[in-house]
Order: structure tokens, then C-alpha cells, then sequence
């Protein structure tokens, strides 16, 4: 049991362009400073994990302003894109993909990645303060981190425009296989959207209600009721409450604790069916350097617990007793 062996791939997304603060593009750069990547390593004996450090794209500036209310689109799509191409190739290649961001735009790339690498056969697990389902009609902000969830969802298509430049996106991942945890600041479309398409949602008081292990258990009984897919998790650190992770561009107080947010990620870990996950909107040029070591060590926490740390220790490999003296 303790040795399912593990091969990870570490792929860094320094995009800030899906909101309007500074500093989230150094998300990947202040997460592998805070010692990420050994981290990993040194969880068992039989992880293996590569670093393929940061993306690059460049942009195709004739599509601007192309689309309404969506901040700097150009961006949006060029970065998905290669994030995708890379996302995949990292799947292909057997490993499971971390994503580092950066602002929670990149999520349309990467699980497009991962349903493009898995032939469709995966579910969504969004972990969030927000739902991130606006349109460019619905979003009072424009700004494309808001919207993600509504770029991939299948039963959405409808509701956008024709979308220059996205033609290599499928809006392929049915809401059916969607569920959040940690909703607690919805707009009112948002809300509109999840009940109407009943989309499977566990808000903050949800959490109070079942508890954090029901919550967890349920939503992914929900989306993989046959325990056959490969599960995505996106985690957007303000799921976290603002003391637990308080550099973050929007954090909003009554969220998740640490421990909430690391027995998440250790039920997924339990069914070996992580597929890729994202750790997204970490921004370290928010608050004092005590709370960016804070929210990165938060982070870190998070992403151990998903590739199988356990909190209680685990027994030396192959080794039935103590030393004798
Ligand atoms: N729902 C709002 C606010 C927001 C979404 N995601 C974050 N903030 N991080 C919007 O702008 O769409
Ligand atoms: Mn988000
Ligand atoms: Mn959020």
C-alpha cells in the first residue's frame, strides 16, 4: 500500500493576465523557491518527478478585442493553447501533470490537456471561494479568470460568441462530471447557472452541514459513480480561508482550513485515479513575506498530500522491526 509508485511532471504557468494584480505570474517561481519539487521527491521512495519548468506562448495580437468584456483575450487563448499541447504530452508520457499558476484562466488549457491525453474519460473537481462560470456577458469584471469553467463546460457552448483563435478547444467536459467544493462568493448568474444545469456544488455550508470528508466522498461519488476516470483537480488556493492563504488576489474570509483543504487532496490520493491536478492563484506580491510563506507552505501542504504524504507516517520500506542493539 505505501508504495504505489508515482511519476509526476511539474509544469509552471506564469499567466496574470486573467485578472488585474501583479505578482500571481511568480506563483510557480515562489512555490518551487519554497522548495516544492524536493518536496515531492521526498515523500517516498517512488515518486519520480520531472520539473519541465515554465511555458512560453506568443500571442496573435490581430484577434484583440475580438470578444467583448474578456481582458486581454490574445493572451488567454495563445497561453491556453500551449498549455494544453503541454499538459497533454505530459499525460501522454505517463505522469501525472501539476500545474502551477498563475491566475486560474490556464484551467481551460490544462483540462483540456488532460481530456485531449485521457480520451474524454475524466471528471472535474473545482476547489474554490468562486465558481469561475461567468460568460463575457455575465461577468461584472471581464476578467477571463471568472470564467473557465463556463469556456469548458459542453451544456455552456451556446451561450458564447464564436471564439477567434479557440478553434483547438472542445467545450467537451459535460457539467455532469463537474463538482465544486468550497463556494462561498457566487454572482448572481453563476448561481442561476449551477441550479439550472444542476450542476453538483458544495459550498462552505455544505462543509458545516456533512463535514469535509462526506463533502469530498460525495462529490466524487457524484462525478465518478463508476470509479473509472481520471480525475483533474483544480485548486484555487483562495478556497483556502484568508488567514490560511491570505496572498491570493481575492481571498474571502469563512473558507476552507489547511487541514480541510489537505484531506481533500488525500482522498483523492486514495483512489489512485489523479490524472492532473492545478494549484492556482498564488500571489506573492500580496501581504508581507510572513504571508506568502504562509500561503506557499499552505500550497505545498495541499499538492504533498495529493501525491500521497500521509499524516501518519509511514513505516520504513521492507523493514519488519526496530534496530536491535
Ligand atoms: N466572480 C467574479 C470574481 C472572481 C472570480 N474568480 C475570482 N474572483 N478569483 C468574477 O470576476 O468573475
Ligand atoms: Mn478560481
Ligand atoms: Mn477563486
Amino acid at each position: 500500500r505505501r508504495c504505489i509508485s508515482s511519476k509526476i511532471g511539474v509544469l509552471g504557468v506564469p499567466f496574470d493576465k486573467g485578472q488585474t494584480k501583479p505578482g500571481v505570474a511568480n506563483g510557480p517561481k515562489s512555490l518551487r523557491d519554497a522548495g516544492l519539487v524536493e518536496k515531492i521527491r521526498n515523500i517516498h521512495d517512488y515518486i519520480d518527478v520531472v520539473d519541465y519548468g515554465d511555458i512560453a506562448y506568443s500571442v496573435d495580437s490581430s484577434i484583440s478585442k475580438s470578444v467583448p468584456n474578456i481582458r486581454m483575450y490574445e493572451h488567454m487563448v495563445a497561453c491556453n493553447k500551449e498549455v494544453s499541447k503541454r499538459v497533454r504530452n505530459i499525460i501522454e508520457s505517463g505522469r501525472i501533470c501539476l500545474t502551477l499558476g498563475g491566475d486560474h484562466t490556464i484551467a481551460v488549457g490544462t483540462v483540456d490537456g488532460h481530456i485531449q491525453a485521457k480520451s474524454e474519460n475524466v471528471c472535474l473537481l473545482w476547489v474554490d471561494a468562486h465558481a469561475d462560470i461567468n460568460t463575457n456577458k455575465t461577468s461584472n469584471s471581464g476578467n477571463p479568470h471568472g470564467m473557465p469553467m463556463a469556456l469548458l463546460a459542453k451544456e455552456l457552448s451556446d451561450y458564447w460568441p464564436y471564439l477567434p483563435g479557440m478553434d483547438w478547444q472542445k467545450p467537451i467536459i459535460s457539467v455532469r462530471d463537474v463538482a465544486y467544493v468550497g463556494l462561498r462568493s457566487v454572482d448572481n448568474y453563476e448561481r442561476l447557472i449551477i441550479d439550472k444545469l444542476g450542476i453538483t456544488a458544495f459550498g462552505m455550508e455544505d462543509i458545516e452541514k456533512y463535514g469535509i470528508h462526506d463533502v469530498v466522498n460525495m462529490a466524487l461519488d457524484k462525478i465518478d459513480p463508476e470509479q473509472n476516470k481520471s480525475i483533474h483537480v483544480s485548486f484555487d488556493i483562495d478556497s483556502l480561508d484568508s488567514l490560511e492563504a491570505p496572498s491570493t488576489g481575492t481571498s474571502v474570509r469563512g473558507g476552507l482550513t489547511l487541514r480541510e483543504g489537505i484531506h481533500i487532496m488525500e482522498n483523492v490520493y486514495k483512489t489512485k485515479r489523479l490524472g492532473s491536478m492545478d494549484l492556482v492563484e498564488v500571489n506573492p506580491a500580496i501581504g508581507t513575506t510572513k504571508d506568502v510563506q504562509t500561503t506557499c507552505d499552505a500550497a505545498i501542504h495541499v499538492i504533498l498530500a495529493a501525491f500521497g504524504q500521509t499524516r501518519r507516517g509511514l513505516r520504513p520500506f521492507n523493514v519488519d522491526d526496530m534496530p536491535l542493539q
